[in-house]
């Protein structure tokens, strides 16, 4: 166990108690810290375990405000990333001088174990999976963690070789020094502008990671992202590109004549053609070359990641196929909750026009590349959700024909078996929560309404 003394009687004020503020509870418990929890929702939403584990652990709490109880109390204060950096708490706590980080920062503070940290707007969590499988294929200990669902603070009492940590933004924003052994960036596109106040926040927020970093660490960059290839760092640098043909004197993941490539101390190998890749999409192929990279830098033999590749199965919700109803393919992207993920699905499938299921909570961001996509790749778009109006205007003015707003996504599987215009896609370009618990919820419910549908055809057959 690392760094006990270090927290004795030490006073951690924890805002937020989702999964991240419950594991710091623990992490910082066992350590003898002195703990006060606070969370803005009543303790009526509270589960009875989850308090009891509180009083069981002499945890202080608060729960329907962050008051100033909490703010004078704490020495250090450790931070839910839901919670927004110009909230009054967060702002107030700044003041006392005190230091505000994520749980991100605090494990990597008192971890030896070698941190890789993915991040980017798209492809997070399947690169951070990915990078996982082919190392654990390779006979290192390294799982997943941070937002892939998995605190990070769980893991790091564990014998480990690796942590494999994807870092949203959002805990980007309270990490100060962090510093991992390989930094992942992957794109960037504007998401979570209004949490971030700007797209410049949003990016500083991710920039920082690199800048943090020393000459004996690793960053592996997009040359395909003008504003990720311009990051300043001095770490060793290991770029990937679909497009560029890499000079000579580069290292990094590339793509060649339809074979994924990488070279490294000068030289050159063949690890896969992209056909066989087991996950669709060029933006899967972007996710491939990242995590080869990252997975060549922890030091795996690039002939066992070569076999670790064909047998790597993609997440739930991004790209999964889901069933054939009546010669009628159904996929579920359900995880695709801004224009951009959307637009890499509908690319996804070359000379084989979709129905786009698309909708939800509007993010409010242009739709001017994603109408153009549409028009291009999709024979018909059911629309849901809060979104329609705008969405119906937008596509209409751009030019796309086939527009059907309905009320369920019931209504709109029927539909697109009806329609038979080629596979149904779900891609909903929206966030989730004008209909559904969240994007895991909406794709849950998807599968179970084709799957049934699967099943009544199957019956009356
Ligand atoms: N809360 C307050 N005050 C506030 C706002 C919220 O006390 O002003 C409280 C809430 O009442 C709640 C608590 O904060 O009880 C937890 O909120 P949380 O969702 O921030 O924290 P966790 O449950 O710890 O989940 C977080 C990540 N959540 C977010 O970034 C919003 C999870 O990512 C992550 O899996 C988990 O840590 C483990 O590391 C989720 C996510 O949606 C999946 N991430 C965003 C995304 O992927 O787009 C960034
Ligand atoms: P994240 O964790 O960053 O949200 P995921 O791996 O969960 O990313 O993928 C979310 C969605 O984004 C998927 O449904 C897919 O359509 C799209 N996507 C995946 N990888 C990329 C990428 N490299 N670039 C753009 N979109 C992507």
């Amino acid at each position: 166990m690392v760094a006990v003394a270090r927290w004795k009687q030490r006073k951690v004020t924890i805002y937020g108690l989702g999964r991240s503020g419950m594991a710091a509870v623990r992490y910082l418990c066992e350590r003898g810290a002195d703990v006060f929890v606070s969370d803005s929702q009543p303790e009526s939403k509270i589960n009875e375990a989850t308090l009891k584990e509180l009083r069981t652990l002499g945890v202080r709490y608060e729960f329907g405000e962050h008051s100033l109880q909490a703010i004078r109390f704490a020495d250090i204060f450790i931070v839910s990333p839901g919670i927004s950096p110009y909230s009054d708490v967060i702002q107030m706590s700044k003041k006392t001088g005190k230091e505000v980080i994520s749980d991100i920062e605090l494990a990597s503070r008192e971890t030896t174990i070698p941190i890789i940290a993915i991040t980017g707007t798209n492809g997070k969590s399947t690169t951070t999976a990915l990078i996982s499988h082919l190392l654990e294929f390779c006979g290192y200990r390294a799982p997943v963690c941070g937002n892939i669902g998995v605190p990070i603070l769980s893991l790091i009492d564990q014998k480990l070789d690796f942590l494999v940590a994807e870092v949203s933004s959002f805990q980007l924003e309270y990490c100060p020094t962090f510093a991992p052994k390989i930094s992942v960036w992957l794109n960037l596109t504007p998401d979570h502008i209004d949490w971030h106040k700007g797209i410049d926040h949003y990016v500083d927020a991710k920039r920082k990671m690199f800048k943090n970093q020393h000459m004996s660490q690793y960053a592996v960059l997009s040359m395909d992202d003008p504003v990720v290839a311009a990051t300043k760092t001095i770490a060793e640098i290991f770029p990937f590109s679909t497009e560029s043909e890499f000079d000579e004197y580069m290292q990094g993941t590339y793509v060649s004549d339809g074979f994924i490539c990488c070279r490294r101390l000068m030289q050159d190998r063949v690890v896969i053609p992209v056909r066989d890749l087991p996950i669709k999409g060029k933006h899967n192929v972007e996710n491939a070359l990242a995590a080869i990279g990252a997975a060549v830098l922890a030091g795996a033999d690039i002939d066992r990641i070569k076999e670790g590749l064909k047998t790597f199965k993609n997440l739930e919700h991004r790209m999964e196929f889901v069933g054939t109803i009546d010669g009628v393919s159904f996929y579920n992207d359900s995880k695709a909750t801004n224009t951009v993920s959307a637009i890499k699905a509908l690319e996804s499938f070359p000379g084989e026009p979709v129905v786009l299921i698309a909708g939800g909570k509007d993010k409010g961001t242009s739709l001017t590349d994603f109408v153009h996509v549409v028009r291009k790749t999709a024979s018909a778009v059911i629309l849901i959700g809060e979104a329609t109006g705008r969405f119906e205007n937008e596509l209409r003015q751009g030019g796309v024909q086939n527009i059907y707003p309905v009320e369920s996504l019931d209504a709109a599987v029927k539909l697109g078996l009806q329609l038979n215009q080629g596979p149904v896609l779900l891609s909903p370009a929206c966030a989730s929560f004008d209909m559904f618990k969240d994007y895991e919820d909406r794709g849950r419910v998807f599968k179970d309404i084709v799957r049934a549908r699967l099943k009544e055809v199957a019956q009356t057959n």
